[in-house]
């Protein structure tokens, strides 16, 4: 199987995130998630490794505002001046927002520290000098994913570092900058109806704001309950799209503790809707947080379960485009990943 994959990723490695109780903890986001993966690819085998295009920013734009996509180009170096000026009791590392809109935002900030609030939703996207680079290439390894299989690839890796699914139109959140997935998918839509199955174990609640009102991407998406886990406002089963997207998007919410029985009931299920809408191209958002073991998961699905979850979507037999999401016992992670990705692989 191809696997689109650079290094660029390296360059974003925030030296923190801001966790429940104000926390400031390493990252769990970090680069050894790429070795671990590569690692074990190593290991099966079957890789063949792709460097992305420089597709520019035309993919991006057609998924993200553009005051938004400015913001994260340009809002590093502009909060290096804007930190100087505050003083030298501030560190200058991270961008991160420490102010954010109500729900209903009465106007944009001028400064970078006050657009880090507008422009995210949370404290878990750090920006350092290396991120708007990082992202770029991320989602330019989906884009590059796409263009493969309208080439005729069967299934393509696109092992995206930092992931996206959590980002939204015009905000961060989760790790996420580009919605990599979502460029992928509205890049195959221009060339018949898209299928967009989130299993990552958070709810892909940026998905779900890019492509809520579109009835040709369908989106599905099984997740924790965000009752009890993050992104907590959004991922209700209730939500079914809007306008001429009503119908078009599904959210599965899972139990404390699903195991691989529950969570291949629910699959089935979400499959069912997939197959009923017929598309002609699948995009996968993976995520192995709903490992058992992840640190920040609460699912209980085993590394056995992993290679019948992707045997039961790979059985679909629609060209398919796995996207790389979450995932955080980086102990597991690589085997967990494989074997998610071998029944694509024709194994
Ligand atoms: C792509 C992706 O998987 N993003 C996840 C972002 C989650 N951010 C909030 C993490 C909250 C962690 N809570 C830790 C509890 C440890 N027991
Ligand atoms: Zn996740």
């Amino acid at each position: 199987m191809l696997v689109v994959y650079s290094e660029a990723h390296r360059q974003h490695d925030p030296p923190f995130e801001i966790a429940e109780g104000g926390t400031k903890q390493p990252l769990f986001e970090a680069p050894a998630r790429m070795e671990r993966i590569r690692a074990a690819l190593d290991v099966a085998g079957w890789a063949a490794y792709v460097a992305p295009a420089d597709h520019g920013l035309a993919p991006i734009l057609a998924v993200h505002a553009a005051d938004y996509v400015a913001f994260l180009r340009t809002g590093y170096a502009r909060w290096r001046a804007e930190a100087a000026a505050l003083g030298a009791h501030i560190d200058p590392t991270v961008l991160l927002g420490t102010v954010w809109p109500p729900r209903r935002a009465q106007g944009r900030p001028a400064t970078a520290a006050g657009q880090a609030g507008y422009y995210a939703m949370d404290t878990a996207c750090p920006i350092v000098a290396g991120t708007y680079a990082a992202a770029l290439t991320s989602a330019h390894c989906a884009v590059t994913g796409a263009d493969l299989l309208l080439a005729g690839e069967p299934a393509v890796f696109a092992l995206c570092r930092p992931p996206g699914h959590h980002a939204g139109q015009d905000f961060a959140g989760g790790y996420c900058y580009f919605n990599n997935a979502s460029i992928a998918a509205r890049r195959l839509a221009a060339h018949g109806r898209v299928a967009l199955l989130d299993v990552d174990f958070h709810a892909g609640n940026g998905t779900q704001d890019i492509f809520y009102a579109d009835p040709g991407v369908l989106t599905v998406d099984i997740h924790a309950h965000p009752e009890r886990q993050y992104p907590y406002f959004a991922g209700y089963a209730e939500e079914r799209g809007a306008g001429p997207g009503l119908g078009f998007h599904h959210n599965f919410p899972l139990p404390y503790k699903t195991d691989d029985a529950r969570y291949l009931a629910t699959l089935a299920a979400g499959l069912a809707e997939i197959r009923a809408f017929a598309p002609r191209w699948l995009v996968i958002s993976f995520g192995a947080d709903i490992y058992a073991g992840d640190p920040i998961g609460d699912l209980a699905v085993t590394t056995p379960g992993f290679a019948a979850i992707g045997a039961a979507i790979a059985a679909l037999g629609l060209p398919a485009l796995i996207v790389m999401e979450g995932g955080y016992n980086t102990g597991q992670l690589g085997v967990n990943t494989v074997n998610f990705l071998t029944p694509f692989a024709g194994g």
